[in-house]
Formats: structure tokens, sequence, C-alpha cells
């Protein structure tokens, strides 16, 4: 285990977990309640393999060590999945994932169908882009009506 200093306070590193296998490297990290437990998990997706992968968080006591996400769950993103974005697109409550296909000149939307405990998300549906792109980003808009004074 190692200490270091930070702060005037001392951290622990408590160790390194590996959650990934593309050997072509992680496209993408997001961090996000998926299945509406209260918990934090771990997104990743790769660009040549087309998965997204799910960490569920199974940490209890606010401990987070090398075990405290479960083994991945894989599912089909599409091809060539560059940068990722998590966000509720049909107002369930639940963070779905939009998957820009750079080759394909499609997004990919993975809707969120987990419960606490499970995480599972429906096959992908595809739109078509005018262009390869690279990004996408989901934007949660509200309307607040105020009285002038
Ligand atoms: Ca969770
Ligand atoms: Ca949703």
């Amino acid at each position: 285990m190692d200490k270091r200093a930070c702060g005037g306070r001392t951290a622990q590193w408590l160790g390194r977990a590996r959650y990934g296998r593309d050997r072509f490297g992680i496209q993408s990290v997001l961090l996000g309640d998926i299945d509406g437990d209260g918990k934090v998990d771990l997104l990743t997706h790769s660009y040549s393999e087309g998965i997204l992968a799910v960490c569920l968080n199974t940490s209890s006591s606010g401990r987070i060590d090398t075990n405290s996400f479960a083994p991945r769950v894989e599912f089909p993103c599409g091809p060539h999945a560059a940068r990722m974005a998590l966000g509720d697109l049909n107002g369930d409550g639940k963070l779905d994932v939009a998957v820009p296909n750079e080759d394909e000149g499609t997004v990919s939307v993975l809707i969120n169908r987990s419960m606490p405990g499970v995480i599972e998300f429906a096959p992908r549906v595809v739109f078509i882009t005018d262009h390869a792109p690279l990004h996408v980003g989901i934007q949660t808009w509200m309307v607040v009506a105020c009285p002038i004074s």
C-alpha cells in the first residue's frame, strides 16, 4: 500500500483495478448511476470493439477499493464508437447513453432498462448523421417561468 502526503493529510493508494480490455485503449469513461441504487457506476467504451461496458458500483460504507465494482457487463454500441454521452433521453429518470459511430456516420442511442442491482440496455437505436460524428452531447433543458416585477 502506497501512502502519500496530500494537503497536509496522508492519502492511501489502495491499488489499481482493471475494468477495460480493449488493446487499443478505452475511448472514454463516464460516471453515472445507471441502475438507480444511489451509487455512481463506471462506464467505458472502446473505439475498435464497439462495446459499451458498465461496471456496477458494489461498494459499501463509503469505501472505494479494487473490489468496489462488479465485473463489466457489455452492450454493443456500434462500430468505431467515439466519445459517448450520458443523459436521460426519454424522460423516465434513468440515464441513457448516446454514442457517435464515426465511420458509420450514425449516432447510436442505448435506452436504459436497468433496475437496482441489474444493468440492462435496450438494443441500440441508430440515427443517421450528415458527417462522421466524433462527439455527442446530451443537454437537459428546463424552462422556468418567472413573473416580471
Ligand atoms: Ca448505481
Ligand atoms: Ca432514460
